[in-house]
């Protein structure tokens, strides 16, 4: 059965704060594959490409990104979700583009985004390996659009007017 959590909203104070690294004695734990398990369901009841735990009121830096195509963007790729674990943006491509962001704690709101094209990101699984992939257009705004969560930063504060 999975288990669906409530998303915290807009004005709320976990929704600022920086969230704290995930321990190593956490790493390959019952808890943090439950917590993986529930943001993936949350977020897929919700319909959303994106989660990051301090939504589901945990400040601790786990987020997910689940690429589809969407009216949007209808030539997103479609993937796999990745629960990414500590992660790291290297690098941000020179090149942006504006593209279009709504968000689960922010309902009823969308905008226009200037975001990097392309990132290089470093994470950990939920077993504690390490990954280092690029993604490229959409898949690198949800990228940057969770890992903005983390650092207590929603998209209406980086919207283009
Ligand atoms: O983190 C979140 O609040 C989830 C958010 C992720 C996101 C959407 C769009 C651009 C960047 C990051 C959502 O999933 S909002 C709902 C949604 O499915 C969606 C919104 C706009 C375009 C495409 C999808
Ligand atoms: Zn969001």
């Amino acid at each position: 059965m999975s288990v669906i959590l409530p998303v915290a909203k807009q004005g709320e104070d976990i929704l600022k704060l920086k969230a704290a690294p995930v321990a190593e004695s956490e790493f390959n734990s019952e808890w943090l594959q439950q917590l993986a398990a529930a943001m993936q369901a949350t977020m897929s009841v919700r319909e959303g490409v994106g989660i990051a735990a301090p939504q589901v009121y945990i400040s601790k830096r786990v987020i997910i990104v689940a690429s589809r195509s969407n009216v949007r963007y209808p030539d997103a790729p479609e993937m796999d979700a990745v629960v990414m674990v500590n992660p790291e943006i290297l690098e941000f491509s020179q090149e942006t583009c504006l593209g279009e962001e709504g968000c689960l704690s922010v309902p009823n709101e969308r905008g226009q985004v200037e975001r990097a094209q392309t990132v290089k990101v470093r994470y950990r699984t939920l077993q504690g390996d390490v990954v280092e992939a690029t993604y490229e257009g959409f898949p690198a705004r949800i990228v940057q659009h969770e890992v903005d969560h983390l650092d207590g930063v929603l998209f209406v504060e980086r919207l283009t007017l």
